[in-house]
């Protein structure tokens, strides 16, 4: 099997990949180890920022997206007992966020992808690549209890965190930067309205809770639990009770009670590995880099990274030149970075660190009170949390 552009994994990297590179006429094909019913399950991000929206509209995948997506215009802090709201839209020239389940935005890209004709091989797991250095580099992988390889002129490595392209480049060719958080997310998604039209992130005593929606009938709900927390002890009644807690709902008549659809636990931890290029092998989204939920950048990232990567080989199947190529990893480290700040400091702005001091918890208190009392840090905010500008090459 052959092919230019060989990409592994069909998560939101590897599909949006693929969809930029058909439309610049570069053939590839997906290899997806799990199954397409999997993929399209797996419960994750709900929020797009705005260059997101924009370029599933571009790439003419806008139609579910723009008929069920819910556009919000600001979001709320809430801390000492009291809500505050950021006023997104008005602090930014007018630029939104949209929730849209991720597991929407990659049933749109599948069914799409598909019904142009494009190779995407579920229950494929890439074993092996080879050949990074070459221009001729393989992917090995194994489908239906048979070895196969896809000969391949790039391999792009979109298989997330765990996946077996970033391990493929030699240890003392990658830097890795990284940090774990002392604490984990419970998320629950339950068919009961949302709280309210807004996302509230909270910080109370108790710890952080995030209440966010999937739609007017589905809310999505976390709670900031410790990091080796057993699933097992979190029955839906305490999950409800701590819910109300955080919110400072005391009569229970604020959050809706519904049945729980479902729910996991999901550490936090922010980590970039550098350069995101080995040879041949071009890494993005999670394969490179992972940051904390907080500041709901993983999925846009992943977006922003394969657009840089689609115009650098855009241009090398044009022009023969790898001058793009060559700034691939710079330029999606700049916005990496940024983003890596931007999810940090809302964890830790957010979160109860149980090593906290009391000096340290007044403190945060007061870095939430200016946020939200003064223009300027309210704007920082909002101009990070709806997607900075990408970057121009
Ligand atoms: P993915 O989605 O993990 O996809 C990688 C794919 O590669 C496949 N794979 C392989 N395929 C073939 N051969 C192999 N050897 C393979 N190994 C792995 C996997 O099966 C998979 O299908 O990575 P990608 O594409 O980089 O996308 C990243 C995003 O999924 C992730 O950053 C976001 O979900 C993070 N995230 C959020 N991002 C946002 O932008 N906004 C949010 O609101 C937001 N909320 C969240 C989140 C992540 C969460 N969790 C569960 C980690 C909330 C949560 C709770
Ligand atoms: C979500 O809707 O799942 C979501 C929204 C915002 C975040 C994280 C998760 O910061």
């Amino acid at each position: 099997m052959r092919t230019q552009v060989g990409i592994v994994g069909a998560g939101p990297a590897g599909l949006f990949l693929a969809h930029l590179l058909a439309r610049d006429g570069i053939d590839c094909v997906i290899l997806e180890s799990r199954s397409r019913t999997y993929v399209e399950e797996r419960q994750r991000a709900g929020l797009l920022e705005q260059g997101t929206v924009d370029l599933m509209i571009e790439l003419g995948l806008g139609g579910r997206l723009q008929r069920e997506g819910i556009v919000h215009h600001g979001l709320e802090l809430s801390f000492s007992g009291e809500r505050h709201r950021i006023a997104l839209s008005d602090l930014t020239g007018g630029k939104t966020v949209t929730i849209y389940g991720q597991t929407e935005v990659v049933k749109d890209l599948i069914a799409a992808r598909l019904a142009a004709g494009g190779e995407l091989l579920f229950e494929a797991e890439a074993t092996a690549l080879e050949g990074l250095d070459t221009a001729a580099p393989k992917i090995r992988f194994r489908r239906g209890g048979e070895d196969a390889a896809l000969d391949c002129d790039f391999v792009a490595g979109c298989d997330g965190f765990h996946g077996m392209c970033r391990p493929a480049v030699p240890a003392e060719a990658l830097a890795v930067y990284e940090r774990d958080y002392p604490f984990a997310w419970l998320g629950i998604l339950t068919q009961s309205p949302p709280v309210s039209p807004e996302l509230i992130y909270v910080n109370h005593e108790r710890g952080f809770a995030l209440f966010t929606m999937r739609s007017m009938e589905v809310s999505r709900l976390y709670l900031q639990c410790d990091v080796h927390e057993d699933i097992a002890n979190w029955s839906d009644r305490r999950i409800w009770e701590e819910l109300h807690r955080r919110l400072g709902d005391d009569s229970g008549s604020e959050l809706t009670e519904g049945a729980v659809l479902q729910k996991g636990i999901t550490p936090m931890r922010s980590f970039v590995a550098a350069p995101m290029r080995h040879g041949r092998l071009l890494l993005a989204g999670d394969a490179a880099h992972i940051v904390p939920p907080t500041g709901a950048k993983g999925l846009n990232l992943a977006v922003a990274d394969v657009r840089v990567m689609a115009r650098a080989l855009a241009e090398f199947y044009a022009t023969g030149s790898p001058r793009r190529l060559d700034l691939y990893s710079d330029t999606c480290l700049k916005r990496v970075w940024k983003a890596q700040h931007f999810s940090w400091w809302m964890t830790s702005m957010l979160h109860r660190f149980h090593d906290h001091s009391p000096f340290e918890r007044r403190v945060q208190l007061a870095e939430l009170d200016y946020v939200t009392g003064s223009r300027a840090a309210s704007t920082a905010l909002a101009e990070n949390y709806v997607g900075l500008p990408f970057e121009s090459v």
